[in-house]
């Protein structure tokens, strides 16, 4: 099984997305093994978007982000990355497909509600930035067995 970080954005946060992506994730089959509400401090979000650090946007990014609390989760499930990028849609909110999270309630490639990693390797950095080994459940659902064909 594999692991992804998701993260709602402070505008996912105040536009009362939050359980709606939740449930999302959930009916796709994802497994929800961490969690966690809180407004980043500095130094996590640079670490997370250490690659735009010379990107024009870096600035207004880190702003945005530091705004106000955003919901860290961790997912679990076959190819969960890919599975939930796919899921999120497109980075601007404009071109993401229709029935994606960004597609269906974002607008601004600035405010594009939440984030997911692109990547297994950016997945296993990620969840080191927010969550410590401890503070991620392991456990069966209860419909995994008809969830997956083997
Ligand atoms: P994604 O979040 O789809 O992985 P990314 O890693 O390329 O996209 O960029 C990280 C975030 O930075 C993205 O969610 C929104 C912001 N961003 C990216 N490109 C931008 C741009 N051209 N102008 C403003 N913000 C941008
Ligand atoms: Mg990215």
């Amino acid at each position: 099984m594999d692991r992804t970080f998701v993260m709602v954005k402070p505008d996912g946060v105040q536009r009362g997305l939050v359980g709606e992506i939740i449930s999302r994730l959930e009916k796709k089959g994802l497994k929800l093994v961490a969690a966690r509400f809180e407004k980043l401090p500095e130094p996590r979000v640079t670490d997370q978007y250490r690659e735009h650090l010379s990107k024009p946007f870096f600035p207004s990014l880190k702003q945005y982000i530091m705004g106000g609390p955003v919901f860290l989760m961790v997912w679990e499930g076959r190819n969960a990355v890919s599975v939930a990028r796919k899921t999120i849609g497109a980075t601007n909110p404009q071109e993401a497909a229709t029935g994606t999270i960004r597609g269906d309630y974002g607008l601004d490639i600035g405010r594009n509600v939440i984030h997911g990693s692109d990547s297994p390797e950016s997945a296993a950095r990620e969840i080191g930035i927010h969550f410590k080994p401890i503070e991620i459940s392991t456990y069966t659902r209860i419909d995994e067995s008809v969830l997956y064909e083997y």
